[in-house]
């Protein structure tokens, strides 16, 4: 069967890239680009776009019959600094649209979901080190409130309706495509524009915050990976412990000074430090290696490399 697929939220970081190597694997016309507006413009341009609204279940549920959806990768949500801005909105977001599309699956409308998780799910009182997947999880964040319940959900909905709902719990993700929006971990990102633009960075976390990241070609390669695995691989259906490396602001600027020496960082940390105090360091992704072989491949030295050549290639053409 040919996979049609619907990604939801495909203007943001994670779904821009998704929309590009889904199309280049399926086909243009094979996958559905929206979002609640066109704030990506190559993105729109770039094949099918529809607008919605994840809160809405007609527009998700017009848009499936009017493509003949199968597959739908649900990557909007509000992240975790917005969310402390605005908490009700990031819960009105974050759990109606996941219960619209798990509907939509529990009706048969469509045979495949696909909805992130992330470390944010973890809280204060979970091991820091090397998070096992199963401990515990006391989230202190909004955004993190929503995805534990989310995961709950989805296990739900897998044991009592068979919704083939598949999911991963994303560390911070580089990327230098699309910029983040709200997030924790965005610093990672920021750092690499300001060091090229500025040749300075001041960073918004304490020099010694380890937090756990990836970059975007491992992401998407095990967002991939997980939905090609045969459904009896995929073990746990509420979210998989995902992990490649983790590394503190101060790492992080000083394997940027191999490439810039002239390249400095001062810290200020703001009400972001809390958020990241909360959640993990290190994450322990056994299982998820174990059930369906996933590997990441970039380490801090190649994304390092990576993020600064690709930013002064796209700062010049
Ligand atoms: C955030 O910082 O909120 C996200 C995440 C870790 O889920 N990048």
């Amino acid at each position: 069967m040919v996979s049609k697929i619907l990604i939801i939220g495909a203007c943001g970081q994670i779904g821009s890239e998704l929309t590009n190597k889904l199309r280049a694997e399926l086909g243009v016309n094979n996958v559905i680009a929206s979002d609640i507006r066109e704030s990506n413009v190559e993105l729109v341009a770039s094949g099918p776009f529809e607008i919605i609204d994840a809160k809405n279940l007609d527009q998700i549920s017009d848009c499936v019959k009017k493509y003949d959806i199968n597959t739908v990768y649900l990557m909007a949500a509000l992240l975790s600094a917005t969310g402390e801005k605005y908490p009700e909105k990031a819960w009105n977001l974050n759990m109606e649209s996941l219960l619209n599309v798990l509907n939509l699956a529990k009706e048969r409308l469509i045979d495949k979901v696909f909805w992130p998780s992330s470390i944010a799910v973890f809280g204060p009182t979970t091991p820091k080190v090397n998070t096992p997947q199963k401990t515990i999880m006391e989230p202190t964040t909004v955004y993190g409130i929503t995805k534990q319940v989310g995961e709950r959900w989805c296990e739900y909905y897998h044991n009592n309706y068979g919704v083939d709902v598949r999911s991963l719990r994303y560390p911070g993700i580089i990327s230098w495509k699309t910029l983040p929006g709200g997030g924790t971990t965005d610093y990672a990102i920021e750092i690499f524009h300001k060091a090229i633009k500025d040749g300075h960075y001041n960073c918004f976390l304490t020099e010694n915050t380890a937090l756990p990241m990836m970059y975007m070609e491992d992401a998407v390669k095990a967002t991939l990976d997980i939905m090609e695995a045969d459904a009896e691989d995929v073990k746990i259906r509420s979210s998989y412990n995902l992990s490649a490396i983790s590394f503190t602001p101060k790492e992080l600027a000083l394997e940027i000074t191999k490439q810039l020496p002239e390249f400095t960082i001062s810290y200020k940390p703001d009400f972001r430090q809390k958020i990241a105090d909360s959640w993990p360091s290190s994450i322990d992704d056994s299982s998820a290696r174990g059930d369906w072989n996933w590997n990441h491949s970039y380490d801090l030295e190649a994304i390092t490399k990576e993020m600064l050549l690709q930013l002064r290639e796209k700062a010049v053409s």
